[in-house]
Protein backbone atom coordinates (compact mmCIF):
# COMPACT_ATOMS: atom_id res chain seq x y z
CA UNK A 1 0.00 0.00 0.00
CA UNK A 2 1.31 3.24 -1.16
CA UNK A 3 -0.06 5.38 1.93
CA UNK A 4 1.20 5.81 4.87
CA UNK A 5 -0.43 3.70 7.76
CA UNK A 6 -2.24 5.60 10.48
CA UNK A 7 -2.07 4.27 13.93
CA UNK A 8 -5.66 2.95 13.66
CA UNK A 9 -4.53 0.52 10.45
CA UNK A 10 -1.60 -0.46 12.45
CA UNK A 11 -3.23 -1.65 15.72
CA UNK A 12 -6.43 -3.15 13.43
CA UNK A 13 -3.83 -4.65 11.24
CA UNK A 14 -3.37 -7.12 14.83
CA UNK A 15 -6.77 -7.68 15.06
CA UNK A 16 -7.69 -11.78 15.03
CA UNK A 17 -10.70 -11.96 13.63
CA UNK A 18 -13.63 -14.48 15.39
CA UNK A 19 -14.20 -17.73 13.73
CA UNK A 20 -17.13 -20.29 14.51
CA UNK A 21 -15.57 -23.20 15.78
CA UNK A 22 -16.09 -25.67 13.00
CA UNK A 23 -13.68 -23.59 10.75
CA UNK A 24 -10.98 -22.99 13.94
CA UNK A 25 -8.70 -25.56 12.22
CA UNK A 26 -9.40 -29.27 13.08
CA UNK A 27 -10.84 -31.38 10.63
CA UNK A 28 -13.51 -30.32 8.84
CA UNK A 29 -16.45 -32.45 6.79
CA UNK A 30 -19.39 -31.04 4.72
CA UNK A 31 -23.10 -32.56 5.45
CA UNK A 32 -25.34 -32.39 2.75
CA UNK A 33 -29.35 -32.03 3.31
CA UNK A 34 -31.96 -32.93 1.06
CA UNK A 35 -32.13 -31.86 -2.71
CA UNK A 36 -33.20 -28.39 -2.82
CA UNK A 37 -35.79 -26.13 -5.24
CA UNK A 38 -36.07 -22.37 -5.53
CA UNK A 39 -39.66 -21.21 -4.01
CA UNK A 40 -40.73 -20.20 -7.79
CA UNK A 41 -40.20 -20.37 -11.28
CA UNK A 42 -39.21 -24.21 -10.55
CA UNK A 43 -39.74 -25.56 -14.42
CA UNK A 44 -38.21 -22.21 -15.65
CA UNK A 45 -35.20 -22.35 -13.56
CA UNK A 46 -34.41 -26.37 -13.60
CA UNK A 47 -34.12 -25.94 -17.47
CA UNK A 48 -31.94 -23.16 -17.24
CA UNK A 49 -29.52 -24.64 -14.38
CA UNK A 50 -29.87 -28.78 -15.70
CA UNK A 51 -26.43 -29.32 -14.20
CA UNK A 52 -27.13 -27.32 -10.91
CA UNK A 53 -30.67 -27.77 -10.41
CA UNK A 54 -31.19 -29.51 -6.98
CA UNK A 55 -28.17 -29.10 -5.44
CA UNK A 56 -28.55 -30.09 -1.32
CA UNK A 57 -28.05 -27.41 0.91
CA UNK A 58 -24.43 -27.73 2.84
CA UNK A 59 -23.14 -27.16 6.78
CA UNK A 60 -19.16 -27.35 7.59
CA UNK A 61 -19.25 -29.10 10.51
CA UNK A 62 -16.35 -30.63 12.38
CA UNK A 63 -15.61 -34.05 11.88
CA UNK A 64 -13.60 -36.47 9.35
CA UNK A 65 -14.46 -35.40 6.17
CA UNK A 66 -12.87 -36.35 2.62
CA UNK A 67 -12.21 -32.76 2.05
CA UNK A 68 -8.56 -32.23 -0.85
CA UNK A 69 -5.86 -31.87 0.88
CA UNK A 70 -3.97 -31.34 -2.58
CA UNK A 71 -2.67 -27.96 -3.38
CA UNK A 72 -5.33 -26.02 -4.58
CA UNK A 73 -5.12 -22.66 -6.88
CA UNK A 74 -7.84 -20.51 -6.46
CA UNK A 75 -9.45 -17.10 -8.01
CA UNK A 76 -11.06 -14.47 -5.92
CA UNK A 77 -12.64 -11.64 -7.62
CA UNK A 78 -14.76 -8.77 -6.07
CA UNK A 79 -17.99 -7.80 -7.99
CA UNK A 80 -20.02 -4.81 -7.77
CA UNK A 81 -20.29 -1.80 -4.94
CA UNK A 82 -17.70 -1.22 -2.12
CA UNK A 83 -18.71 -3.26 1.52
CA UNK A 84 -16.21 -3.26 4.37
CA UNK A 85 -14.56 -6.59 5.05
CA UNK A 86 -14.25 -7.82 1.22
CA UNK A 87 -10.32 -7.66 2.23
CA UNK A 88 -11.54 -10.22 4.94
CA UNK A 89 -13.11 -12.18 3.22
CA UNK A 90 -9.96 -12.76 0.95
CA UNK A 91 -7.69 -12.94 4.23
CA UNK A 92 -10.21 -15.77 5.44
CA UNK A 93 -9.88 -17.79 1.98
CA UNK A 94 -6.03 -17.04 2.11
CA UNK A 95 -5.52 -18.62 5.42
CA UNK A 96 -8.09 -21.04 4.91
CA UNK A 97 -6.50 -22.55 1.70
CA UNK A 98 -3.08 -22.38 3.02
CA UNK A 99 -3.90 -23.76 6.50
CA UNK A 100 -5.01 -27.03 3.97
CA UNK A 101 -2.18 -27.15 1.95
CA UNK A 102 0.75 -24.59 2.33
CA UNK A 103 1.46 -24.80 -1.66
CA UNK A 104 -1.77 -23.76 -2.22
CA UNK A 105 -2.24 -20.96 -4.28
CA UNK A 106 -4.97 -17.77 -4.23
CA UNK A 107 -4.94 -15.20 -7.49
CA UNK A 108 -6.94 -12.10 -7.22
CA UNK A 109 -8.55 -10.77 -10.63
CA UNK A 110 -8.58 -7.15 -11.17
CA UNK A 111 -10.93 -4.93 -11.48
CA UNK A 112 -13.92 -7.23 -10.94
CA UNK A 113 -15.36 -10.15 -13.48
CA UNK A 114 -13.99 -7.99 -16.24
CA UNK A 115 -10.83 -9.23 -15.17
CA UNK A 116 -11.61 -12.58 -14.98
CA UNK A 117 -12.85 -12.19 -18.71
CA UNK A 118 -9.85 -10.58 -19.76
CA UNK A 119 -7.90 -13.29 -17.26
CA UNK A 120 -6.50 -10.04 -15.74
CA UNK A 121 -4.76 -11.31 -12.50
CA UNK A 122 -2.16 -11.35 -9.42
CA UNK A 123 -1.07 -13.95 -7.51
CA UNK A 124 -1.71 -12.93 -3.89
CA UNK A 125 1.05 -13.69 -1.15
CA UNK A 126 0.99 -13.29 2.05
CA UNK A 127 2.56 -9.80 2.03
CA UNK A 128 -0.10 -8.69 0.03
CA UNK A 129 -2.63 -9.73 2.09
CA UNK A 130 -1.00 -8.97 5.38
CA UNK A 131 -1.19 -5.49 4.59
CA UNK A 132 -4.65 -5.47 3.93
CA UNK A 133 -6.03 -7.53 6.99
CA UNK A 134 -8.98 -5.43 8.07
CA UNK A 135 -9.10 -2.62 6.10
CA UNK A 136 -12.12 -1.24 4.58
CA UNK A 137 -12.17 -1.01 0.71
CA UNK A 138 -11.89 -3.43 -2.42
CA UNK A 139 -7.89 -1.61 -3.43
CA UNK A 140 -6.34 -4.75 -3.20
CA UNK A 141 -8.06 -6.34 -6.16
CA UNK A 142 -10.11 -3.20 -6.74
CA UNK A 143 -13.63 -4.13 -7.95
CA UNK A 144 -16.11 -3.66 -11.39
CA UNK A 145 -19.75 -4.50 -12.33
CA UNK A 146 -19.16 -6.36 -15.68
CA UNK A 147 -21.25 -8.85 -16.15
CA UNK A 148 -19.95 -12.68 -17.45
CA UNK A 149 -23.24 -13.58 -19.40
CA UNK A 150 -22.50 -13.53 -23.44
CA UNK A 151 -21.34 -16.87 -24.80
CA UNK A 152 -18.01 -15.37 -25.88
CA UNK A 153 -17.38 -14.11 -21.81
CA UNK A 154 -18.49 -17.68 -20.33
CA UNK A 155 -15.93 -19.20 -23.20
CA UNK A 156 -13.35 -16.59 -22.28
CA UNK A 157 -13.80 -17.27 -18.93
CA UNK A 158 -13.12 -21.16 -19.18
CA UNK A 159 -10.32 -20.76 -21.38
CA UNK A 160 -8.30 -18.84 -18.40
CA UNK A 161 -9.39 -20.95 -16.21
CA UNK A 162 -7.65 -24.09 -17.88
CA UNK A 163 -4.62 -21.81 -18.81
CA UNK A 164 -4.10 -21.34 -15.00
CA UNK A 165 -5.28 -24.83 -13.96
CA UNK A 166 -7.80 -22.89 -11.62
CA UNK A 167 -9.42 -25.38 -9.24
CA UNK A 168 -12.00 -22.52 -8.08
CA UNK A 169 -13.23 -19.32 -8.28
CA UNK A 170 -14.45 -17.29 -5.19
CA UNK A 171 -17.26 -14.41 -6.57
CA UNK A 172 -17.74 -11.92 -3.47
CA UNK A 173 -20.77 -9.97 -4.77
CA UNK A 174 -24.83 -9.09 -4.56
CA UNK A 175 -27.43 -10.88 -5.97
CA UNK A 176 -26.52 -10.32 -9.51
CA UNK A 177 -23.39 -11.06 -9.03
CA UNK A 178 -23.82 -14.37 -7.12
CA UNK A 179 -26.23 -15.34 -9.91
CA UNK A 180 -23.77 -14.67 -12.20
CA UNK A 181 -21.71 -17.27 -9.95
CA UNK A 182 -24.81 -19.59 -10.62
CA UNK A 183 -24.55 -19.16 -14.64
CA UNK A 184 -20.93 -19.61 -14.72
CA UNK A 185 -21.00 -23.04 -12.56
CA UNK A 186 -23.46 -24.55 -14.72
CA UNK A 187 -21.80 -23.57 -17.97
CA UNK A 188 -18.34 -24.93 -16.54
CA UNK A 189 -19.94 -28.35 -15.23
CA UNK A 190 -21.85 -28.17 -18.86
CA UNK A 191 -18.33 -27.77 -20.45
CA UNK A 192 -16.87 -30.54 -18.31
CA UNK A 193 -14.29 -27.95 -16.30
CA UNK A 194 -12.81 -29.00 -13.36
CA UNK A 195 -13.66 -24.89 -12.03
CA UNK A 196 -15.85 -25.15 -9.20
CA UNK A 197 -17.32 -21.60 -8.43
CA UNK A 198 -18.74 -20.09 -4.89
CA UNK A 199 -20.32 -17.03 -4.14
CA UNK A 200 -19.91 -15.21 -0.65
CA UNK A 201 -23.07 -12.66 -0.06
CA UNK A 202 -21.91 -9.06 -0.31
CA UNK A 203 -23.74 -5.44 -0.24
CA UNK A 204 -24.29 -2.63 1.98
CA UNK A 205 -27.71 -2.81 1.02
CA UNK A 206 -28.39 -5.29 2.91
CA UNK A 207 -30.94 -6.80 0.57
CA UNK A 208 -29.40 -10.47 -0.16
CA UNK A 209 -31.04 -12.16 2.75
CA UNK A 210 -33.25 -15.23 3.12
CA UNK A 211 -34.19 -18.38 5.33
CA UNK A 212 -30.57 -19.32 5.01
CA UNK A 213 -28.37 -15.98 4.41
CA UNK A 214 -28.67 -14.01 7.60
CA UNK A 215 -27.35 -10.73 6.23
CA UNK A 216 -24.75 -9.77 4.04
CA UNK A 217 -21.74 -8.45 4.88
CA UNK A 218 -21.10 -4.48 4.51
CA UNK A 219 -24.95 -4.10 6.14
CA UNK A 220 -23.11 -3.54 10.06
CA UNK A 221 -20.36 -1.02 9.18
CA UNK A 222 -22.16 0.97 6.39
CA UNK A 223 -25.55 1.42 8.28
CA UNK A 224 -23.57 2.40 12.01
CA UNK A 225 -21.24 4.62 9.78
CA UNK A 226 -24.01 6.68 8.26
CA UNK A 227 -25.64 6.58 11.58
CA UNK A 228 -22.63 8.32 13.09
CA UNK A 229 -23.28 11.08 10.85
CA UNK A 230 -27.16 11.12 11.13
CA UNK A 231 -26.70 11.56 15.20
CA UNK A 232 -24.54 14.43 14.26
CA UNK A 233 -26.98 16.03 12.47
CA UNK A 234 -29.51 15.57 14.56
CA UNK A 235 -27.31 17.47 17.61
CA UNK A 236 -26.65 19.71 15.38
CA UNK A 237 -30.33 20.41 14.33
CA UNK A 238 -31.13 20.98 17.91
CA UNK A 239 -28.23 22.94 18.58
CA UNK A 240 -29.11 25.78 15.49
CA UNK A 241 -32.41 25.22 16.15
CA UNK A 242 -33.07 26.02 12.19
CA UNK A 243 -32.47 23.37 9.63
CA UNK A 244 -34.47 20.73 7.90
CA UNK A 245 -31.84 18.48 6.99
CA UNK A 246 -33.30 15.93 4.57
CA UNK A 247 -30.55 13.18 4.04
CA UNK A 248 -30.52 10.52 1.54
CA UNK A 249 -29.18 7.16 2.06
CA UNK A 250 -28.00 4.53 -0.77
CA UNK A 251 -29.12 0.86 -0.08
CA UNK A 252 -30.25 1.02 -3.79
CA UNK A 253 -34.37 -0.59 -3.96
CA UNK A 254 -34.94 -1.79 -0.41
CA UNK A 255 -34.81 0.49 2.92
CA UNK A 256 -33.12 -1.91 4.94
CA UNK A 257 -30.65 1.33 5.36
CA UNK A 258 -32.67 3.61 6.13
CA UNK A 259 -34.81 1.31 8.53
CA UNK A 260 -31.91 0.47 10.44
CA UNK A 261 -30.53 4.14 10.53
CA UNK A 262 -33.46 4.72 11.80
CA UNK A 263 -33.95 2.31 14.22
CA UNK A 264 -30.46 3.52 15.73
CA UNK A 265 -30.78 7.23 15.72
CA UNK A 266 -34.56 8.41 15.61
CA UNK A 267 -34.88 11.06 13.41
CA UNK A 268 -38.09 12.81 13.23
CA UNK A 269 -39.41 11.34 9.61
CA UNK A 270 -38.18 8.36 7.77
CA UNK A 271 -40.11 7.33 4.53
CA UNK A 272 -39.60 3.65 3.87
CA UNK A 273 -40.24 2.64 0.13
CA UNK A 274 -41.76 -1.05 0.72
CA UNK A 275 -44.92 0.77 2.85
CA UNK A 276 -45.13 3.57 0.45
CA UNK A 277 -45.54 1.05 -2.04
CA UNK A 278 -47.73 -0.89 -0.32
CA UNK A 279 -49.63 1.04 1.04
CA UNK A 280 -49.95 2.99 -3.07
CA UNK A 281 -48.74 6.30 -1.60
CA UNK A 282 -48.63 9.15 -4.56
CA UNK A 283 -45.68 11.40 -4.13
CA UNK A 284 -48.14 14.01 -3.24
CA UNK A 285 -49.04 12.15 -0.26
CA UNK A 286 -45.72 12.09 0.74
CA UNK A 287 -44.99 15.58 0.66
CA UNK A 288 -48.39 16.22 2.35
CA UNK A 289 -47.11 13.66 5.22
CA UNK A 290 -43.64 15.71 5.42
CA UNK A 291 -45.09 19.35 5.19
CA UNK A 292 -47.84 18.43 8.15
CA UNK A 293 -44.99 17.14 10.85
CA UNK A 294 -42.98 20.20 9.78
CA UNK A 295 -45.78 22.60 10.61
CA UNK A 296 -46.74 20.77 14.01
CA UNK A 297 -43.70 20.94 15.25
CA UNK A 298 -43.28 24.85 13.85
CA UNK A 299 -46.01 25.09 15.82
CA UNK A 300 -44.59 23.73 18.88
CA UNK A 301 -41.66 25.98 18.37
CA UNK A 302 -40.01 23.36 16.65
CA UNK A 303 -38.06 24.85 13.21
CA UNK A 304 -35.81 22.27 12.63
CA UNK A 305 -35.95 18.28 12.36
CA UNK A 306 -34.39 15.13 10.48
CA UNK A 307 -35.89 13.58 7.55
CA UNK A 308 -33.95 10.31 6.01
CA UNK A 309 -34.88 8.98 2.77
CA UNK A 310 -33.90 5.67 0.97
CA UNK A 311 -32.61 6.20 -2.57
CA UNK A 312 -34.36 3.43 -4.00
CA UNK A 313 -37.47 5.68 -3.25
CA UNK A 314 -38.61 6.69 -6.55
CA UNK A 315 -38.91 3.58 -7.48
CA UNK A 316 -41.75 2.48 -5.21
CA UNK A 317 -44.05 5.93 -5.56
CA UNK A 318 -46.72 3.69 -8.16
CA UNK A 319 -46.82 6.50 -10.24
CA UNK A 320 -43.08 6.76 -11.02
CA UNK A 321 -42.38 3.29 -10.86
CA UNK A 322 -44.74 2.34 -13.81
CA UNK A 323 -43.32 4.68 -15.70
CA UNK A 324 -39.72 3.28 -14.97
CA UNK A 325 -41.08 -0.12 -15.81
CA UNK A 326 -42.36 1.13 -19.17
CA UNK A 327 -38.58 3.11 -19.84
CA UNK A 328 -37.25 0.10 -18.83
CA UNK A 329 -39.07 -2.05 -21.43
CA UNK A 330 -38.49 0.56 -23.95
CA UNK A 331 -34.91 0.45 -23.70
CA UNK A 332 -35.00 -2.89 -23.61
CA UNK A 333 -36.01 -2.57 -27.36
CA UNK A 334 -34.51 0.93 -28.39
CA UNK A 335 -31.78 1.33 -25.76
CA UNK A 336 -29.23 2.25 -29.10
CA UNK A 337 -31.74 4.56 -30.88
CA UNK A 338 -32.53 6.65 -27.70
CA UNK A 339 -28.83 6.74 -27.13
CA UNK A 340 -27.98 7.93 -30.93
CA UNK A 341 -30.73 11.08 -30.56
CA UNK A 342 -29.16 14.23 -29.88
CA UNK A 343 -30.59 16.08 -26.54
CA UNK A 344 -32.75 15.58 -23.52
CA UNK A 345 -35.72 17.90 -25.59
CA UNK A 346 -35.19 15.10 -28.18
CA UNK A 347 -35.29 11.92 -26.32
CA UNK A 348 -38.46 13.55 -24.03
CA UNK A 349 -40.40 14.09 -27.96
CA UNK A 350 -39.67 10.44 -28.54
CA UNK A 351 -40.12 9.39 -24.79
CA UNK A 352 -44.04 11.27 -25.15
CA UNK A 353 -45.20 8.99 -28.03
CA UNK A 354 -43.90 5.87 -26.71
CA UNK A 355 -44.81 5.98 -22.95
CA UNK A 356 -48.35 5.79 -22.06
CA UNK A 357 -50.13 9.44 -21.41
CA UNK A 358 -50.01 8.92 -17.26
CA UNK A 359 -45.98 7.96 -17.52
CA UNK A 360 -45.44 10.67 -20.32
CA UNK A 361 -46.74 13.36 -17.41
CA UNK A 362 -45.00 11.48 -14.40
CA UNK A 363 -41.53 11.95 -16.30
CA UNK A 364 -42.34 15.16 -17.74
CA UNK A 365 -43.23 16.75 -14.50
CA UNK A 366 -39.66 15.23 -13.10
CA UNK A 367 -36.48 17.79 -13.13
CA UNK A 368 -34.27 16.88 -16.01
CA UNK A 369 -31.25 15.93 -14.23
CA UNK A 370 -33.28 13.13 -13.10
CA UNK A 371 -34.78 12.35 -16.02
CA UNK A 372 -31.42 11.55 -17.59
CA UNK A 373 -30.36 9.27 -15.03
CA UNK A 374 -33.57 7.28 -15.43
CA UNK A 375 -32.34 6.52 -19.06
CA UNK A 376 -29.67 4.79 -18.04
CA UNK A 377 -29.53 1.31 -16.75
CA UNK A 378 -26.30 -0.45 -15.32
CA UNK A 379 -25.02 -3.77 -16.81
CA UNK A 380 -27.18 -5.90 -14.71
CA UNK A 381 -30.49 -3.64 -15.75
CA UNK A 382 -30.70 -1.91 -12.73
CA UNK A 383 -31.68 2.46 -12.42
CA UNK A 384 -28.68 4.05 -11.35
CA UNK A 385 -30.60 5.78 -8.10
CA UNK A 386 -27.34 6.60 -6.16
CA UNK A 387 -27.48 9.63 -8.75
CA UNK A 388 -31.10 10.27 -8.35
CA UNK A 389 -31.20 13.61 -5.65
CA UNK A 390 -34.48 12.27 -4.24
CA UNK A 391 -34.00 14.16 -1.31
CA UNK A 392 -33.66 17.50 -4.05
CA UNK A 393 -36.81 16.36 -5.30
CA UNK A 394 -38.60 16.20 -1.86
CA UNK A 395 -36.87 19.68 -0.34
CA UNK A 396 -38.19 21.70 -3.87
CA UNK A 397 -41.98 20.02 -3.18
CA UNK A 398 -42.35 20.93 0.50
CA UNK A 399 -40.68 24.08 0.00
CA UNK A 400 -43.27 24.94 -2.52
CA UNK A 401 -46.15 23.81 -0.33
CA UNK A 402 -45.12 25.47 2.38
CA UNK A 403 -44.79 29.17 0.51
CA UNK A 404 -48.36 28.39 -1.00
CA UNK A 405 -49.75 27.66 3.02
CA UNK A 406 -47.46 30.95 3.74
CA UNK A 407 -49.54 33.03 0.82
CA UNK A 408 -52.99 32.01 2.22
CA UNK A 409 -51.58 32.85 5.64
CA UNK A 410 -52.14 29.52 6.37
CA UNK A 411 -48.46 29.19 8.21
CA UNK A 412 -46.26 31.81 9.11
CA UNK A 413 -42.73 30.58 9.77
CA UNK A 414 -39.65 30.05 7.96
CA UNK A 415 -38.41 26.64 6.50
CA UNK A 416 -34.97 25.90 5.94
CA UNK A 417 -34.00 22.99 4.16
CA UNK A 418 -30.54 21.66 3.50
CA UNK A 419 -29.90 18.13 1.61
CA UNK A 420 -26.64 15.33 2.24
CA UNK A 421 -26.86 12.29 0.48
CA UNK A 422 -24.65 9.80 2.36
CA UNK A 423 -23.49 6.52 0.40
CA UNK A 424 -19.78 6.58 -0.99
CA UNK A 425 -18.77 7.45 2.80
CA UNK A 426 -19.98 4.16 4.26
CA UNK A 427 -18.62 1.72 1.99
CA UNK A 428 -15.48 1.67 2.60
CA UNK A 429 -15.13 2.00 6.25
CA UNK A 430 -12.87 0.03 8.11
CA UNK A 431 -15.22 -3.20 9.19
CA UNK A 432 -16.83 -3.25 12.64
CA UNK A 433 -15.74 -5.95 14.40
CA UNK A 434 -18.93 -7.72 13.38
CA UNK A 435 -18.26 -7.24 9.65
CA UNK A 436 -14.86 -8.24 10.78
CA UNK A 437 -14.76 -11.34 11.84
CA UNK A 438 -18.06 -12.47 9.47
CA UNK A 439 -16.48 -11.76 6.31
CA UNK A 440 -13.06 -13.58 7.60
CA UNK A 441 -15.24 -16.66 8.34
CA UNK A 442 -17.18 -16.40 4.95
CA UNK A 443 -13.87 -16.53 3.52
CA UNK A 444 -13.14 -19.15 5.56
CA UNK A 445 -16.01 -21.34 4.69
CA UNK A 446 -15.33 -20.43 1.13
CA UNK A 447 -12.12 -22.05 0.87
CA UNK A 448 -14.05 -25.54 2.73
CA UNK A 449 -16.43 -25.38 -0.09
CA UNK A 450 -14.02 -25.33 -2.72
CA UNK A 451 -11.49 -27.96 -0.93
CA UNK A 452 -14.81 -30.10 -1.29
CA UNK A 453 -15.12 -29.26 -5.03
CA UNK A 454 -18.42 -27.87 -4.68
CA UNK A 455 -20.19 -25.72 -7.57
CA UNK A 456 -22.86 -23.13 -7.46
CA UNK A 457 -23.30 -22.54 -3.94
CA UNK A 458 -23.38 -19.30 -1.63
CA UNK A 459 -21.61 -19.63 1.44
CA UNK A 460 -23.78 -19.33 4.53
CA UNK A 461 -23.04 -18.03 7.96
CA UNK A 462 -25.75 -18.51 10.50
CA UNK A 463 -26.58 -17.83 13.80
CA UNK A 464 -25.12 -14.59 13.77
CA UNK A 465 -26.51 -12.64 17.32
CA UNK A 466 -25.04 -15.40 18.92
CA UNK A 467 -20.67 -15.00 19.90
CA UNK A 468 -18.95 -16.02 16.93
CA UNK A 469 -17.88 -18.62 18.84
CA UNK A 470 -21.64 -20.64 18.14
CA UNK A 471 -21.74 -19.44 14.25
CA UNK A 472 -22.62 -21.76 11.96
CA UNK A 473 -21.03 -21.88 8.43
CA UNK A 474 -22.58 -23.51 5.10
CA UNK A 475 -23.40 -23.58 1.54
CA UNK A 476 -26.68 -22.65 -0.18
CA UNK A 477 -27.12 -24.00 -3.59
CA UNK A 478 -27.81 -19.99 -5.62
CA UNK A 479 -30.56 -21.77 -7.79
CA UNK A 480 -32.50 -22.36 -4.61
CA UNK A 481 -32.68 -18.61 -4.53
CA UNK A 482 -33.34 -17.99 -8.04
CA UNK A 483 -37.25 -16.50 -9.59
CA UNK A 484 -37.31 -15.03 -12.58
CA UNK A 485 -37.51 -11.43 -13.04
CA UNK A 486 -37.68 -9.28 -16.15
CA UNK A 487 -34.48 -7.08 -16.84
CA UNK A 488 -34.36 -4.89 -19.99
CA UNK A 489 -37.56 -6.57 -20.99
CA UNK A 490 -36.83 -10.06 -20.72
CA UNK A 491 -37.51 -12.94 -18.37
CA UNK A 492 -34.10 -13.83 -16.24
CA UNK A 493 -33.39 -15.70 -13.70
CA UNK A 494 -32.19 -13.30 -10.91
CA UNK A 495 -31.92 -14.24 -7.34
CA UNK A 496 -34.75 -12.60 -5.45
CA UNK A 497 -33.77 -8.87 -3.52
CA UNK A 498 -35.15 -8.96 0.19
CA UNK A 499 -37.30 -5.94 0.66
CA UNK A 500 -38.33 -4.91 4.15
CA UNK A 501 -40.82 -6.85 5.59
CA UNK A 502 -44.09 -5.22 6.85
CA UNK A 503 -44.26 -7.52 9.11
CA UNK A 504 -41.16 -7.84 10.47
CA UNK A 505 -39.85 -7.05 13.89
CA UNK A 506 -37.94 -4.25 12.71
CA UNK A 507 -40.69 -2.43 10.87
CA UNK A 508 -43.00 -3.24 13.64
CA UNK A 509 -40.63 -1.54 16.18
CA UNK A 510 -40.22 1.39 13.59
CA UNK A 511 -43.78 1.86 13.35
CA UNK A 512 -44.64 1.79 17.16
CA UNK A 513 -42.25 4.52 17.73
CA UNK A 514 -42.30 7.44 14.77
CA UNK A 515 -45.38 9.59 15.75
CA UNK A 516 -42.86 9.57 19.00
CA UNK A 517 -40.21 10.64 17.20
CA UNK A 518 -41.74 12.79 14.87
CA UNK A 519 -43.03 15.75 17.14
CA UNK A 520 -40.93 14.83 20.31
CA UNK A 521 -36.48 15.08 20.04
CA UNK A 522 -36.04 11.52 21.07
CA UNK A 523 -32.68 11.07 18.93
CA UNK A 524 -30.19 9.02 19.82
CA UNK A 525 -26.31 9.09 19.07
CA UNK A 526 -24.40 6.13 18.41
CA UNK A 527 -21.25 7.73 17.60
CA UNK A 528 -18.94 6.28 15.87
CA UNK A 529 -17.99 2.75 15.39
CA UNK A 530 -15.43 0.99 18.25
CA UNK A 531 -12.86 -1.03 17.82
CA UNK A 532 -11.31 -1.84 20.88
CA UNK A 533 -13.46 -1.59 24.63
CA UNK A 534 -16.30 -3.71 25.55
CA UNK A 535 -17.93 -6.19 23.81
CA UNK A 536 -21.02 -4.75 24.12
CA UNK A 537 -19.99 -1.76 22.53
CA UNK A 538 -18.07 -3.45 19.82
CA UNK A 539 -19.17 -6.59 18.84
CA UNK A 540 -22.72 -5.30 18.63
CA UNK A 541 -24.90 -6.13 15.67
CA UNK A 542 -27.41 -3.80 14.15
CA UNK A 543 -30.37 -3.19 15.77
CA UNK A 544 -32.32 -5.28 12.76
CA UNK A 545 -30.51 -8.45 12.86
CA UNK A 546 -31.01 -8.36 16.83
CA UNK A 547 -35.19 -7.75 16.33
CA UNK A 548 -35.33 -10.17 13.41
CA UNK A 549 -33.88 -13.14 15.91
CA UNK A 550 -35.45 -11.86 18.87
CA UNK A 551 -38.24 -10.28 18.07
CA UNK A 552 -39.70 -6.84 18.57
CA UNK A 553 -40.71 -6.69 22.04
CA UNK A 554 -40.56 -3.69 22.68
CA UNK A 555 -44.03 -3.50 19.90
CA UNK A 556 -46.53 -5.52 22.90
P1 LIG B 1 -23.99 -3.60 -4.83
O1 LIG B 1 -25.43 -3.92 -5.01
O2 LIG B 1 -23.14 -3.97 -5.97
O3 LIG B 1 -23.45 -4.12 -3.52
O4 LIG B 1 -23.87 -2.03 -4.73
C1 LIG B 1 -24.31 -1.30 -3.66
C2 LIG B 1 -24.42 0.15 -3.95
O5 LIG B 1 -23.64 0.85 -3.01
C3 LIG B 1 -25.87 0.65 -3.95
O6 LIG B 1 -26.32 0.94 -2.66
C4 LIG B 1 -25.78 1.85 -4.84
O7 LIG B 1 -27.04 2.17 -5.41
C5 LIG B 1 -24.81 1.42 -5.89
O8 LIG B 1 -23.94 0.50 -5.25
C6 LIG B 1 -24.00 2.55 -6.44
O9 LIG B 1 -23.32 2.08 -7.56
P2 LIG B 1 -21.95 2.66 -8.09
O10 LIG B 1 -20.89 2.18 -7.15
O11 LIG B 1 -21.80 2.01 -9.42
O12 LIG B 1 -22.06 4.13 -8.12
Amino acid sequence: MSNEISALQKARAEYQPKLPKALRGGSIKILLGEPSHPETDLDAIRNLFPKTFGQPVASIVEGDGDLCDAPLKVGVVLSGGQAPGGHNVIAGLFDALKAANPESKLYGFSKGPGGVIKGKYQELTAEIIDAYRNTGGFDMIMSGRDKIEKPEDLAACKKNFEDMSLDGLVIIGGDDSNTNAAVLAEYLREQGSKTVVIGVPKTIDGDMKNEQIEASFGFDTAAKTYSELIGNICRDATSAVKYWHFIRLMGRAASHVTLECALQTHPNIALISEEIQTKGTTLSEIVDYIVEIVCKRADAGKNYGVVVVPEGLPEFISDIKAMIDELSNILGKDDEYIGSLPDQYERLQYLNNVLSDRSARVYGSLPREIQEVLLTRDSHGNVPLSQVETERLLIDLVADKIRLMTDRGEVDFSFSPLAHFFGYEGRCAAPSNFDADYTYSLGAAAAQLVRAGMTGYTVNIQNLTSPADEWVAGGTPVTMMLNMEMRKGKQTPVIKKALVDMEGAPFDWFAANRVDWALNDRYSFPGPIQYFGPSEVCDKPTVTLELESSGCKQCG
